[in-house]
């Protein structure tokens, strides 16, 4: 039921992988699409939308949520986008707080661009910043980062399938609806905002730990150049989030390793929750 593919090469030359579950892959089902490691020191993303597709895996045929999504969407998971500053959050000589990619800039300052401002939707505009040093660098151009145009390129070219993305980030615990660059709300926010609150509930319901919803403008800060304003506002999918992991500042980037599986448990509801209601508001 997995298959993994490469949709694209980082900066350093690194391959970005998927993992693509299907039960039936001639079925034309939709697809649920779940993202990590956009910014490189938000470690516990990956292991959180990694836990989901094992869970899903290991579920099916025995456990109810698991068996149900299978049979109503496919679903892929690319554990790490930013694979390059990942790596250099690891590294001996790295930096653990590092949270941008690794790209050269111009006059050799400052390295890296944010991925969460370089996606060519509303590019440069609030909550971004021109300064090559700033970890808000919005990058000499839109989608200059090879990382971020990999996953403009297949969530964009399979947006007739892909029903659900979220980008993953830590930390908050918020469920963030479009649109970041702007506190206008789109046209679609009830729907949006209604996924979010079922998806809270679920996820509170799990171990107790409360999620804020909301659009994402004016939940936190405007932010342009996001990949969630991306994939609703280029590619038309309607049930686009960004979702800030735990915790709330104690630990914040730092999360100790016995928060991980949890953190992948409420995930785990969030997403059966809001994929019933997908099915059930298209
Ligand atoms: O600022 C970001 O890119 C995200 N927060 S983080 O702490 N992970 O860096 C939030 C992006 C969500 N969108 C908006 N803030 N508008
Ligand atoms: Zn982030």
């Amino acid at each position: 039921m997995a298959s993994t593919s490469t949709i694209g090469t980082s900066t350093g030359g690194k391959d970005l992988k998927i993992i693509h579950l299907s039960t039936n892959r001639t079925a034309g089902k939709k697809t649920l699409w779940f993202d990590g490691g956009l910014h490189a020191r938000e470690w516990v993303t990956t292991p959180t939308v990694t836990y989901i597709a094992d869970t899903l895996l290991r579920g099916y045929g025995t456990n109810s949520d698991a068996t149900q999504l299978l049979d109503n969407f496919d679903v892929i998971v690319c554990p790490i986008i930013n694979v390059d500053g990942v790596d250099f959050t690891w590294a001996e000589d790295g930096d653990r707080m590092w949270r941008k990619t690794r790209s050269e800039n111009s006059r050799d300052r400052c390295v890296g661009t944010d991925p969460c401002r370089n996606f060519d939707y509303e590019w440069a505009g609030a909550g971004a910043s021109g300064n090559e040093c700033s970890d808000t660098y919005y990058g000499p151009s839109a989608a200059s980062e090879p990382e971020v145009q990999a996953v403009q390129n297949y969530v964009c070219g399979h947006n007739d399938t892909i029903q659900l993305y979220i980008n993953f980030h830590s930390y908050s615990q918020l469920w963030l609806s479009p649109w970041g660059y702007t506190n206008d709300l789109p046209k679609d926010y009830t729907q949006q905002n209604d996924g979010s609150a079922v998806a809270v509930k679920a996820v509170l319901d799990t171990h107790g730990k409360v999620y804020e919803y909301g659009a994402t403008s004016d939940t936190i800060y405007p932010a342009s150049g996001i990949a969630a304003d991306y994939a609703y506002g280029q590619c038309g999918i309607k049930y686009s989030y960004t979702v800030e992991l735990r915790d709330t500042g104690r630990y914040g980037f730092l999360l100790p390793p016995e928060e991980i599986i949890p953190s992948g448990e409420e995930m785990f509801a969030g997403v059966v929750a809001l994929a019933n209601y997908i099915k059930a508001n298209p």
